[in-house]
């Protein structure tokens, strides 16, 4: 039964992040509301701390008032601490390393896919702004929605250098679109999720942007229908996998881990490593632009203070293993691109 301590997501499902906590709310199996955004039931909540959709609203640590709390990331790690059951993140500090890495590969290089794809092709902008409009007003007249149809796309397309999507840079993220269906392709044949038989917040991370990607936009699920028709079963199957019963015998051994899972970092730290690096370096230099190598080829994009962020809790993450725990990581690591990443920037 529900009661007026139950969390409460407010998000919309075509968020690809809302779509990631409410995947892994729903694998954790806490009671929680799905608040859509902008409705009276929303308004009656704490007001979000950070303009960013989805945020979780939750009964503050003193079990007292309801307080609201934003980012993905940090929201998972918060609901970690406060219970116990089912969590998400590897017990293994080792493990729990390389899965803060897929996850923030999945939240911040796959999205990079996702408003690329979105953004850039004629059929992807029609649709993605014909049917985002009334998302949050459903009663809008189709005048109205037409009105946003223009507003949206126009307010999003002037975005799109944001998230590093340009001329320059657009091969580089259709190729690694593809690439990272080939490989999940071959992973997810040996066994059901990224690190064994259940998943972690990179799972999640991932299902996130692929919910957009290989369901909902017509050019990137071309491209997914073709290389991975099991990556559209399995985005599907993660939006609700809360009846899996999992241990922790279920993730993978660290220590003779599939090749595949060796090529996935591969493709980490092909594009997303070096993006990283750069970006990291320009915020600290106060440039406003990254100008670097991705996958051989040049990349220019704005400086992205959030992304530098993300990298420093990855780094702080790293740090705080101990000794035998991060000679595993580095053993996973080595070869694979990723290793720069951890060294002194
Ligand atoms: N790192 C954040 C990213 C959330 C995010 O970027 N959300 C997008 C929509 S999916 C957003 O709020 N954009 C600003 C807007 O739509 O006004 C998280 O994990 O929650």
């Amino acid at each position: 039964m529900s009661s007026d301590s139950d969390l409460r997501l407010v998000g919309v499902g075509s968020s690809p992040y809302t779509r990631k906590l409410r995947g892994a709310l729903r694998f954790r199996r806490l009671p929680f509301r799905f608040v859509i955004m902008g409705s009276k039931e929303a308004s009656a909540l704490p007001e979000r701390p950070l303009p960013l959709v989805p945020y979780l609203v939750l009964p503050a640590a003193d079990g007292g008032s309801l307080t609201a709390i934003s980012d993905t990331t940090p929201i998972l790690n918060r609901l970690e601490e406060t219970y116990a059951e089912r969590r998400l993140r590897p017990s293994d500090p080792a493990l729990n390393l390389i899965d803060l890495l897929l996850e923030d590969y999945g939240d911040e290089w796959l999205s990079k896919c996702m408003f690329h794809y979105r953004w850039s092709y004629a059929a992807d902008v029609k649709k993605a702004s014909a049917y985002l409009p009334y998302r949050r007003a459903m009663q809008i007249t189709r005048e109205e929605g037409e009105q946003g149809e223009r507003d949206f796309a126009s307010r999003q397309i002037s975005r799109i250098g944001v998230v590093g999507s340009n001329p320059v840079t657009a091969p580089i993220i259709e190729g690694s679109w593809r690439r990272f269906l080939e490989i999940f392709e071959a992973h997810i044949q040996n066994q059901p999720y990224l690190l064994g038989q259940r998943p972690g917040a990179g799972d999640f991370a991932a299902f996130g942007q692929m919910t957009m990607l290989v369901i909902t936009d017509p050019t990137p699920s071309q491209v997914a229908m073709e290389v991975s028709p099991r990556a559209y079963a399995w985005t599907e199957r993660l939006e609700d996998v809360s009846g899996l019963d999992v241990s922790d015998a279920d993730w993978i051994d660290l220590s003779d881990p599939p090749a595949t899972l060796r090529d996935l970092l591969g493709e980490v730290g092909r594009v997303y490593v070096p993006y990283m690096i750069a970006n990291a370096k320009a915020i600290a230099r106060g440039a406003k632009q990254v100008e670097c190598e991705v996958d051989g080829q040049p990349w220019v994009q704005e400086s992205f203070v959030y992304q530098a962020k993300c990298l420093g809790w990855l780094r702080k993450a790293y740090s705080a293993l101990d000794e035998t725990a991060r000679e595993r990581v580095d053993r996973l690591l080595l070869g694979t691109g990723c290793e720069p990443l951890f060294a002194p920037l």
